[in-house]
């Protein structure tokens, strides 16, 4: 049976591309830097996020976790948003295994962090205070509505941070959604952090995979404690072979994307009973609720549109996120209108 799944892009299917160069890769064993697939790739990346290196990791989670235990030592702080996935969503991985400290300040809506609020949250270099060592930013923020962080916003925390001797990451799962919907190159809004992981198994449709990258020093340090975490892979050259059609096919046609994203959310607003997040989609997520006048919850209404063969995130008792990729097409856009206007039932 073939669903509609808007659950999130990481359900993105590899394309018959990428099989083929996974059956054909050439490989190697990565431990000993010998698989000429990965490291293809991971100069593609560095060079697509326009820093010196590249480390290809399993996931966008073991990205971020590597990158920060890199950056920081135990009783570290890390100053992140409250919204970050990093927060949220990776099982408090930097506290578990690395002993890091968080700082959470709020995520505004459009997904930036005050530069005032991160400024008040540098530790003084006081004794009773944990030292703060990275500032943790998100392009595009997941839960402020898949919003992207404009360069120069990049740029003014990079300078604040450097100022003050404090490094920056980027969480940049879905740096290319940001890079099409503000019209730059990916490039331009990594460039002015310390280290970049963006994913190649969400709208880039790879099936495993993110890459890490920074300076060459950098990466080595990731490079052991990416061992350390057990994520040393050996012909792995399999996977990446699907990350380098992903790099060369599926970056330009991002906005596509973004075009069906707002064709949905269009359709949707016009069903009764369905209420818009405000500016939802700014790029591939739509954010909406049920108004008070539907008297399913948000599982109920899900399970109708799963009979009706379309999957849908639910966030919240009347809240979903529906999100859009390489596999949903205009027809799957109709089909989702048709199906949410047959399952709600206003009372
Ligand atoms: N996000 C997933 C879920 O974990 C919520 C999704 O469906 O959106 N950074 C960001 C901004 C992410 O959205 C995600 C995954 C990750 C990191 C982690 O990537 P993976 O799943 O590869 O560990």
């Amino acid at each position: 049976m073939n669903f509609v799944d808007l659950r999130s892009d990481t359900v993105t299917q590899p394309t018959p591309a990428m099989r083929r160069a996974m059956a054909q890769a050439e490989v190697g064993d990565d431990v000993y830097g010998e698989d000429p697939t990965i490291n293809r790739l991971q100069e593609m990346a560095a060079e697509m996020m326009g820093q010196q290196a590249g480390l290809f990791v399993v996931s966008g989670t073991m990205g971020n976790l590597t990158a920060i235990l890199a950056h920081c030592q135990r009783g570290d702080e890390v100053i992140l948003g409250n919204k970050a996935h990093t927060f949220l969503f990776e099982a408090g991985g930097i506290s578990a295994l690395g002993g890091i400290h968080s700082c959470q300040i709020p995520n505004q809506p459009d997904g930036t962090l005050l530069l005032e609020d991160i400024q008040a949250a540098i530790r003084p270099d006081d004794p009773h205070a944990p030292i703060t060592r990275l500032v943790a930013l998100e392009n595009t923020n997941n839960r402020c509505g898949g919003t992207a962080l404009t360069v120069a916003y990049t740029r003014s925390v990079s300078d604040l941070a450097h100022r003050q001797a404090i490094s920056l990451h980027l969480d940049g799962a879905r740096i290319f959604n940001a890079a099409a919907a503000l019209g730059v190159k990916a490039k331009e809004l990594a460039e002015p952090c310390d280290s970049v992981t963006f994913c190649l198994s969400k709208g880039l449709c790879a099936p495993v995979g993110s890459v890490l990258c920074g300076s060459k020093e950098f990466i080595r340090k990731a490079h052991r404690i990416r061992k350390q975490l057990g994520g040393g892979m050996r012909q792995a050259g399999v996977l990446a072979a699907a990350g380098i059609v992903a790099l060369e096919t599926m970056v330009d046609r991002m906005a596509e994307d973004h075009v069906r994203a707002r064709r949905l959310a269009d359709g949707l607003k016009e069903i009764p009973g369905i209420v818009l997040d405000p500016g939802t989609p700014h790029t591939n997520m739509i954010f909406i609720s049920l108004s008070q006048s539907i008297p399913q919850d948000a599982s109920q209404v899900a399970a109708h549109l799963k009979e009706r063969q379309v999957l849908v995130g639910c966030i919240g008792p009347r809240r979903f996120r529906l999100v859009t990729h390489y596999w949903i097409d205009d027809q799957a856009v109709d089909a989702t209108l048709v199906a949410f206007s047959e399952a709600i039932l206003p009372s």
